[in-house]
């Protein structure tokens, strides 16, 4: 077998956002950029030589041809052993699952998560290390770095190898195995959660799922942990046929792209009891009952407050944590239970240390994200598992047990407004801006409709890492209010074009007799604060975002 070195020059644009490199798929397809980018994780992550490397994606366009590039180079960097997805399918969550039962040294995912696909969309490619989860923000930086000095790739002379059919394929000294992607991840769910108590549900006709697959990874998986392995009615799964565009849909599991799943839970007594969706890779999940949605938020709290009814999780949970942007209606549930709550930086990463060290059982994100210490990702398929379980052991729907949680514990009101597609210098300058002004925004009084809002506190949040001490700053800018609402701006990290201003808004009620009101009119002050605050109008030109969700 030839070992080919073959002669590149940097690309300034390889620099990791919030969850791996994304970019257009064109992009990926410049000749030597996949390359260069990989040669950079075999250059930093040099436990892969001699050990085990797991492969996996999302399905989409260019999934299988890097898949190619990656054998190719892994065989040329001494990977002495790889174990590939079926058809190169493997979810984030699986990968997650396989890196530590298999004690493999990490795992190379490629997706761009909730982005578009196929040929005019997006591609991406992310790094996880031995414990599991997203490489940190220290390996990510180094990998940068170091696709800054390449000069050359190294890469092996094979074929391609056949990734449809299960077998094995020894090249060299490196072992490939094209492995079943879903037994062993529907095996972890067996164990987490109570299959008999559901199963027997989903058997007397007494619960009914559907579960939106949105032609992305989710499919097989779905299909064999809820049909099959549950018993769910069959067709219980719907677009569960991974295609390489998603069959031209985006698989982003809200309110406004999973339109088919929430039209058929819109149709009164004869809707399944609960919905559910997944997004690309399977990390992300959105949860409605009939005709009620649940924010990703309210859902951590809810799992927080009822973990204990789930025999998984009957020992009671070590502590909980949420990404900044994320509402605080778990913090009420921490503090009622008397467990910590932890505050991160945005991203799944920042979750790593505090589950290694067993610091939180619980974890969640408002972007639709939330896990356990089961893996070291997010993880779709078993959120929508937890509110299963939980639907059968309290015998009540998702709607009693969100109004109930908030009955209890009072309800935030949450909304985030996306400005999509902004110049990325004009949207430098407003956070520029805002930096500023957060300096003198504590104590001053806004007027609002019923009510005037005084800042209680503001900054620009940093997060030290309570494990090993390390310090992420400007990750985002807080304003507190006195009446315990909050405004939270960032820039998105996982965009391809431009740059997303995400406008976080949030405001707690406690008296039950207003817990039915309009999300948007609740919010009304709030929009208006943020959007006076970040001169939104005069600096983007902006009068409304471009998605609420
Ligand atoms: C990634 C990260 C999440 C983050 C989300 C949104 O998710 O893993 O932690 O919340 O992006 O990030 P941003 O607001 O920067 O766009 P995924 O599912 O896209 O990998």
């Amino acid at each position: 077998m030839n070992i080919l070195q073959i002669s590149s020059t940097p690309f300034t644009d390889q620099k990791p956002g919030t969850s791996g490199l994304r970019k257009k798929v064109q992009r990926f397809q410049t000749a030597h950029y996949l390359e260069n980018f990989l040669q950079a994780i075999f250059n930093v992550a040099t436990d892969l030589k001699g050990g085990l490397l797991i492969v996996g994606g999302d399905g989409r366009y260019y999934n299988t041809e890097a898949i190619q590039t990656i054998l190719k180079m892994a065989v040329a960097h001494g990977v002495s052993h790889i174990k590939v997805g079926q058809n190169g399918l493997l979810s984030t969550p699986a990968v997650s699952h396989l890196i530590r039962k298999q004690s493999a040294a990490g795992g190379i995912i490629l997706s761009a998560s909730h982005n578009p696909g196929g040929p005019e969309g997006d591609f991406g490619i992310k790094f996880n290390t031995a414990n599991g989860g997203p490489a940190d923000t220290k390996f990510t930086d180094q990998v940068y770095a170091d696709s800054q000095h390449i000069t050359a790739y190294t890469i092996a002379e094979i074929d391609d190898v056949p990734l449809e059919t299960q077998g094995q394929y020894q090249l060299g000294e490196t072992l490939i195995e094209i492995i079943d992607p879903v037994s062993d991840y529907a095996d972890l769910m067996e164990q987490i959660f109570d299959f008999a108590k559901i199963k027997a549900l989903f058997g007397s006709g007494l619960l009914s799922i559907c579960f939106d697959a949105m032609h992305a990874v989710t499919g097989p998986y779905a299909k064999e942990i809820f049909e099959r392995r549950l018993n769910a009615a069959v067709g219980s799964v719907i677009n569960a046929i991974p295609q390489e565009d998603f069959g031209g849909g985006h698989p982003d599991p809200n309110l406004i792209y999973a339109r088919e799943l929430v039209e058929r839970l819109n149709q009164g007594n004869d809707s399944p009891d609960l919905g559910a969706a997944s997004d690309g890779d399977g990390d992300r999940y959105m949860l409605i009952g009939r005709n009620f949605f649940v924010n990703p938020s309210d859902c951590l709290a809810i799992m927080t407050a009822n973990a204990h009814l789930l025999s998984g999780y009957q020992l009671g949970l070590s502590g909980v944590a949420r990404s900044l942007p994320t509402s605080r209606a778990v913090d009420k549930v921490a503090e009622t239970l008397g467990i910590e709550c932890y505050e991160t930086p945005t991203g799944w990463k920042y979750f790593g240390n505090l589950l290694d060290e067993r610091r939180i059982t619980l974890c969640g994100e408002e972007s639709f994200g939330g896990g356990s210490d089961h893996i070291r990702e997010k993880d779709g398929i078993w959120a929508v598992l937890f509110w299963l379980n939980l639907v059968t052991v309290k015998r009540q729907s998702v709607e009693e047990i969100t109004r109930a949680h908030w009955a209890r514990f009072g309800r935030h009101y949450y909304s985030r407004h996306d400005y999509e597609g902004l110049d990325s210098t004009v949207a430098e300058q407003l956070m520029k801006a805002l930096r500023k002004r957060v300096e003198t925004l504590k104590g001053e009084t806004f007027a609002g409709h019923t009510a005037s809002h005084t800042v209680s506190d503001c900054d620009d949040f940093s997060y030290t890492d309570p494990v090993d001490r390390s310090v992420t700053e400007h990750q985002g800018i807080r304003i507190l209010f006195e009446d315990e609402s909050r405004i939270v701006f960032r820039l998105s990290g996982t965009g391809t074009e431009g740059a997303t201003l995400r406008v976080y808004l949030e405001r707690y009620e406690a008296n039950p007799a207003l817990h039915d009101l309009e999300t948007q009119v609740v919010l009304a002050d709030m929009i208006n604060i943020a959007r006076e605050v970040a001169e939104l109008k005069t600096r983007c030109g902006r009068e409304q975002p471009d998605i609420v969700t």
